[in-house]
């Protein structure tokens, strides 16, 4: 039986009789996918007990029948710490689980029945292996990266510099301008002025909110933390003079210094990213919160819209496409979510749905193209709030009642999601007010409650199921 093969010969089979799948969950940093993934393992476990899951057809026919974690094929990536995240949520204070770095894998065993055609007898048992993948979108923000030279790269970077994120790089652009692209490279001086380089695009993220990063490692390290392939940085374009000379420069020249490391950054980083993991990938769901960016402001929700655009090339199959060229990827569907529902009311669920299209739309025409099923919805991997409706001047308003990050429990509306991407009209009146949430208190042992993850999982794995 091909069940019992081992290694990879008894993986091939098993894709071969399409009972294996790779599901890659991706977002830029804290878009949800610790959350996402927990939750969708902790509601395939539960499945035919007490799980939700009537989006999804193969449990509402009474089909699922559970799922097991096993040990997973590839021993050099880190185990998704599904453990850790649901003992943090079933603490008390309850909290979210703990951030994530970098990438990690799971395997689960789903079991379920085959679809037949009488209504009255179910089919026979069958298994499908998940291997679940989570990796930091920031990844993915690199790929335009592979068809510039350093000195385009210096170009394309130079507006983000002096454009609005400024303010968070004047520390590195004064240390770079006393650097001389001619003088011979110190290899302390580069890694002090990568630091303040790295340093910029972290407070960048964390303290303006702002997602688009380049070069994306440098956001989250991971392993290569300190190592002189992550010590380069883009050199302002009006500091560098004449192309031409630039070339002419000696080996070690600051400037060449730095060629070659953004050289080495893209084979040794960013090829093998795609080439080893991405490659391999057969279902995707790309992860937004587009409601922190809404709520941060419009210089921040562009900047999203700049990111998600710059991401999804990865998904850009077309014949033409630099990543077809390169890598031959085999993603056969995606998913786009929005994330984190459960901070606005019900009524507000369309809106969010149609705001994610509409910033999806453009790089969503590209991959139509490529004929890749795309489906994009809303959901709450971990709902925190509840849905209420309160009494004011005897009308009836919805809003929602959960519990502040600080442990103060409220009742309020954080105001209405626009339908469209959000025009100044809208950030003149700034009806949105959001506040975090603490996870609700978790019975141990009960399945943890969501909004859509089965929709979600109907659309990834759905057609695997039958
Ligand atoms: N209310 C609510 N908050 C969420 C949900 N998912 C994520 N969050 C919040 O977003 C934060 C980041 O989520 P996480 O899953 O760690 O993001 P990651 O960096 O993409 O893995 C969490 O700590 C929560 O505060 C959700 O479904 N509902
Ligand atoms: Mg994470």
């Amino acid at each position: 039986m091909p069940l019992s093969l081992p290694g990879y010969a008894g993986d091939w089979l098993e894709r071969s009789l399409d009972r294996q799948v790779r599901l890659a969950v991706t977002g830029l940093s804290r878009a949800g996918k610790t959350a996402f993934l927990t939750s969708l393992v902790n509601q395939l476990r539960h499945a035919g007990l007490d799980a939700r899951l009537d989006m999804m057809n193969c449990a509402r026919e009474g089909r699922l029948l559970g799922a097991q974690r096993q040990t997973q094929p590839d021993l050099s990536v880190p185990r998704f710490p599904y453990d850790q995240a649901l003992a943090a949520l079933e603490g008390t204070p309850p909290a979210w689980p703990p951030a994530t770095r970098g990438i990690s894998e799971l395997r689960l065993l789903i079991r379920y029945k085959s679809r037949t055609n009488s209504r009255h007898f179910l089919g026979e048992q069958r298994t499908l292996t998940l291997d679940l993948i989570d990796y930091p979108g920031e990844w993915l923000l690199d790929l335009p990266m592979l068809r510039q030279s350093y000195h385009q790269w210096c170009e394309a970077l130079s507006a983000q510099l002096t454009g609005r994120r400024r303010r968070f790089a004047e520390g590195f652009l004064n240390q770079v301008s006393a650097l001389d692209p001619a003088g011979t490279a110190d290899e302390q001086q580069l890694a002090d002025i990568s630091a303040e380089y790295a340093r910029s695009l972290n407070t960048a993220r964390n303290e303006g909110g702002y997602t688009w990063v380049q070069p994306g490692r440098f956001l989250l390290p991971g392993e290569l933390d300190g190592a002189p392939v992550l010590q380069f940085f883009p050199w302002p374009l009006e500091q560098l003079g004449d192309p031409a000379a630039l070339a002419e420069l000696p080996a070690d020249s600051n400037y060449q210094t730095l060629a070659r490391r953004f050289e080495h950054y893209k084979r040794t980083v960013i090829g093998p990213f795609y080439r080893q993991h991405f490659r391999r990938f057969d279902r995707q769901i790309v992860l937004v919160d587009v409601l922190s960016a809404l709520n941060a402001g419009p210089d921040v929700f562009d900047d999203l819209r700049h990111a998600i655009a710059t991401l999804m090339q990865s998904f850009d199959y077309g014949s033409r496409s630099l990543l077809s060229r390169l890598f031959n990827p085999r993603i056969d569907r995606l998913a786009i979510a929005a994330t984190k529902a459960d901070h606005v009311t019900p009524e507000q669920h369309d809106n969010l749905l149609s705001l994610v299209q509409a910033l999806m739309a453009e790089p969503l025409r590209d991959l139509r193209y490529a004929d890749i099923p795309v489906k994009s919805l809303s959901l709450a991997a971990i709902r925190a709030t509840q849905a209420r409706t309160v009494e004011h001047e005897g009308k009836r308003h919805p809003a929602l009642k959960g519990t502040t990050q600080s442990g103060e429990e409220v009742l309020m509306f954080p105001g209405e999601v626009p339908p469209r991407l959000p025009d100044a009209d809208f950030w003149q009146r700034q009806g949105f007010d959001f506040t975090a949430f603490r996870p609700a208190p978790q019975t141990s042992g009960e399945a943890l409650p969501h909004i859509r993850m089965d929709s979600a999982l109907d659309w990834l794995l759905g057609d695997k199921l039958r």
